[in-house]
This record gives structure tokens, sequence and C-alpha cells, in this order.
């Protein structure tokens, strides 16, 4: 198997789902072309698509240090009694496809992203719809921090203060319309920046933009989080800047970065994937210690930062507040 470079043996990557044949190892490609150098995937990228893509951040700690602190207050609902994964490994133990599959270079490469100014839109079954800037819609939205635990599908784990506000506020103020079941969320797409969604060469059947999807009763619940924040100030870059979504319920493939659009249906939407592999990444993907991934046991993560191996909670540790969600009558 290729590509185990950077890969832990407990590292289960969602990748390896994408269909052999269009699976290409980017390090292999590029060395066979003769791209890759010791200026690794900065100065590869650049040799290889040009020169206004060399551009990244050079330095992790530029990534996060030093920007906007938003002083949100700490919700006391939402205050694990858990050490807090260090700010500078979340920060550079990245899942961000549009921008690597490798786990340590999205902080690099997600400089490239310009996040402000930042148009979003409000779409579907709203009795409001809108396009506006980011900044604007958060106005008279207070922000509160929470502690949540974040669960990947490829079964490590991680504790993060995030600040943000619950979907429902932004749902409440544009007015959801009855007929109204499912929230679909979409992610920017820019090849020019996003430099994985170029759909052509490797991975021409990966479904850009990215997309996900929760329905109704999710969305309105008091967990969700529209998340612009991390560890006190504005999201870096590789986190999902400017907006993201947070379930802590859920896998986290379903935490959908950079968000331009927010649309309400009456169909159960398509999600990027569950696009590529439906039986391995349903639409629901709460996290079950009970439900195996296909290909691997769910029953134990591994948390990046202690390294140590603890059994998986159902719901993540949450089934107390979303347990009558998937009740059946
Ligand atoms: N747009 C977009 N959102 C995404 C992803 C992605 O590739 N693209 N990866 C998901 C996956 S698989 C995980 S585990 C989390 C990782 O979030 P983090 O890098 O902030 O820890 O983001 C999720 N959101
Ligand atoms: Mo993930």
């Amino acid at each position: 198997m290729a590509n185990l470079r950077h890969r832990k043996n407990w590292e289960l990557p969602e990748r390896l789902a994408t269909p052999e044949s269009v699976f290409v190892n980017r390090r292999q490609v590029l060395k066979t072309l003769g791209l890759a150098t010791a200026g690794g995937i900065g100065a590869a990228a650049g040799l290889s698509l040009g020169p206004s893509r060399a551009r990244g951040a050079a330095n992790l700690d530029q990534t996060f240090k030093g920007l906007p602190a938003l002083n949100a207050p700490r919700n006391p609902a939402f205050d694990l009694k858990l050490p807090l994964t260090p700010e500078q490994i979340a920060a550079q133990y990245n899942n961000f496809y549009e921008f690597s599959t490798e786990k340590d270079d999205v902080w690099m490469l997600a400089d490239r992203m310009v996040t402000k100014p930042w148009k979003f839109e409000i779409a579907g079954l709203v009795d409001k719809p809108a396009v506006m800037d980011l900044d604007d819609l958060l106005k008279g939205i207070p922000l509160e921090e929470r502690v949540y635990r974040f669960r990947c599908v490829e079964a490590w784990s991680m504790v993060v203060p995030w600040t943000g506000f619950p979907m429902h506020k932004l749902l409440a103020r544009v007015g959801v319309r009855s007929d109204a079941k499912f929230v679909k969320l979409t992610t920017f797409m820019n090849p020019e920046v996003g430099i994985r969604q170029t759909g052509g060469l490797f991975f021409a059947q990966e479904p850009w933009p990215y997309t996900e999807g929760l329905t109704i009763e999710e969305a309105m619940h008091e967990l969700t989080l529209l998340t612009v924040g991390s560890y006190g100030h504005i999201l870096p870059k590789q986190h999902g800047a400017p907006m993201r979504l947070i379930t802590p319920w859920k896998y986290g493939y379903k935490s959908i970065k950079s968000v331009v659009k927010l649309e309400v249906t009456d169909k159960q939407p398509a999600t990027f994937w569950n696009t590529i592999a439906p039986q391995e990444y349903g639409f629901f993907s709460n996290v079950n210690p009970n439900v195996p991934h296909p290909r691997w046991s769910q029953a134990y993560e591994r948390n990046i930062a202690t390294r140590e191996r603890q059994p998986t909670l159902l719901y993540n540790g949450y089934a107390e507040q979303v347990g009558q969600l998937y009740k059946r009558a």
C-alpha cells in the first residue's frame, strides 16, 4: 500500500475509501515527474502548478498565534472536565482535502485561502433568503465558547474549545418554513485555492465542492455549533476559517469547514463522503462504538495529544443530549 509515510499505524484514513483506480499518491507522482524536492510540498506544488501556488505559510506558529481574540464567555453547560488538546498539536493535524490528504501539510497550504471578506448565502425553504458578508451576518449574534470532544471516523480524537453560536439562532432569524426537512452546507469552490479541487488529474471522482447535511431536527439541536473561533481567537485557516460546522456527536467529516452556503431543503442532500463510499460513510454518521466501520473497529479511539487509547463513547459522550433524536416511537 502506498502513502503510509505520515501514517501512524493506528490511523485509518478516510481516503482509503477512494476507489483504487483514482487513488494516486501525490508524493509518488511528483517524484515520478521529478518534482519532489527537499522543500516538501510547498516547493513541489510551486514547481508543478506554477509560481503563484508556491505561496503558503512557512511557519506553523504564524498560522494560529496572534490571530484576533474573540473574548467570548465559556458556556459552563459545555465545559468538559478534560485536558484540552494543545493548540499546536490540533493546528498541524488536519483533514481538509481541498488542500491535501496529508494531515501535516494542511496548515501550510490553507494559508492561501482569503477568508475576509467572505460571502455567505442562505437559501432554500426560509422566509428570508440572503447573500451577505459573513461579518454582517454575525452582527447581533452573541458568541460563546464551548469545550467539545471531537472524534474522527479514522479513530483519533481531541478536545477543543470552539467559539461560535448554535445554528438554531441563525435558523430562527431567517425563518425556517414548515416543509423544511434538511439543511445542506457547502464549502467554497475554487481550485486556484483548494488545489485538490481540480477534478481533473488524479482525483476526478471526488464530488467537489465538499458538502454535508443534517436533518432539520439535528440542525436545530442545541449542540450544533456554527463555529468561528478556537482557543479564544478566530479560526486558523486549517481548521476551516472563517466559519465551519461542529457536530460533536458525529464523526468529524460531518463538521464541514469554510462554509459558503446554507440551504434548507425538503430532500436529503448528497454529501461528499456519502457520495464517494455510501457503505462506509452514512448520512447520519453518529459516533457509535458498537457499529464498526466496514474496514475497522470503532470501539476505541486514540487521543492525538496524549496518544492514550480510550473506549469510544456512544454519540461521542453526548448520548444524554442527542439520544432522543434517534429514538423510534
Ligand atoms: N470542507 C471540508 N471540511 C472538512 C473536511 C474536508 O476535507 N473538507 N474534513 C473533515 C474531517 S474528515 C475531519 S476529521 C475534520 C477535521 O477538522 P480539523 O482539521 O479542524 O481537526 O474536518 C472535516 N471537515
Ligand atoms: Mo475525519
